[in-house]
């Protein structure tokens, strides 16, 4: 039975660090705990995504948390992840399903009404949307306002969470919006302390 908790959905970077560091920061996220965990490389070879995959797995299942893959389905059944994030220039949702089965996690990204209410048609289990706020990780996106997010909310039956630029001084903005969670990235990842801001953000969400 698929089973899943998005109210702390750390995304990952090791952009700039050491292969130790990295896992270090993401086992640290793990112990603060995060709900589920997504590997997002952008720039790795096959090769080199599937190694840390393995090993971010490795971690993840010791923890009891989720691993979803970014963007590759293949990567996603390499590894035997729990799931895959797909955007919109991504594998489209319902073949990524067709491949997948119904037991894995599918997520998509929605920027738009349209976005969600087709990934959800499509079978996506849960969609991302944002950017809330501006954000320094790498990566292609535009803003997306609360408005929106509160709409997209109201169209789908799915988890939908908040993403982009968020940490626990800022996620105020989205009270009273139905989301299951947020997702981040920097809060977590460049933290001095990443167990920490894990377990600080854990119960401001909660509070939201
Ligand atoms: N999609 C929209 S914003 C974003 C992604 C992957 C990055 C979020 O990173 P951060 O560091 O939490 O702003
Ligand atoms: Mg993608």
């Amino acid at each position: 039975m698929k089973q899943f908790d998005t109210s702390l959905y750390f995304i990952t970077d090791s952009t700039g660090l050491t292969e130790e560091e990295f896992l270090y920061r993401t086992e640290e996220a793990l112990k603060g705990g995060v709900t589920l965990l997504q590997l997002r490389e952008k720039d790795k070879t096959t090769r080199e995504y599937l190694a840390l995959a393995e090993k971010v797995h490795g971690l993840t299942k010791k923890y009891g948390v989720p691993l979803i893959i970014d963007d590759r389905v293949d990567v996603a059944l390499a590894v035997d992840s729990e799931g895959v994030h797909l955007g919109q220039s991504d594998m489209p949702i319902d073949i990524a399903r067709k491949i997948l089965g119904s037991d894995k996690i599918v997520g998509a990204t929605a920027k738009t009404v349209e976005q969600a209410t087709e990934a959800y048609a499509q079978g996506a289990d849960y969609l991302g949307v944002g950017a809330i706020y501006p954000t320094t990780t790498k990566v292609k996106t535009i803003l997306t306002s609360t408005e929106m997010l509160d709409k997209i909310c109201k169209a789908v039956p799915i988890p939908v969470n908040a993403i982009g630029g968020l940490n626990k001084d800022n996620i105020d903005v989205l009270k009273g919006i139905d989301i299951a969670g947020i997702c981040v990235v920097s809060a977590i990842m460049k933290a001095a302390d990443p167990q920490k801001a894990a377990s600080e953000l854990k119960t401001t969400a909660a509070a939201l």
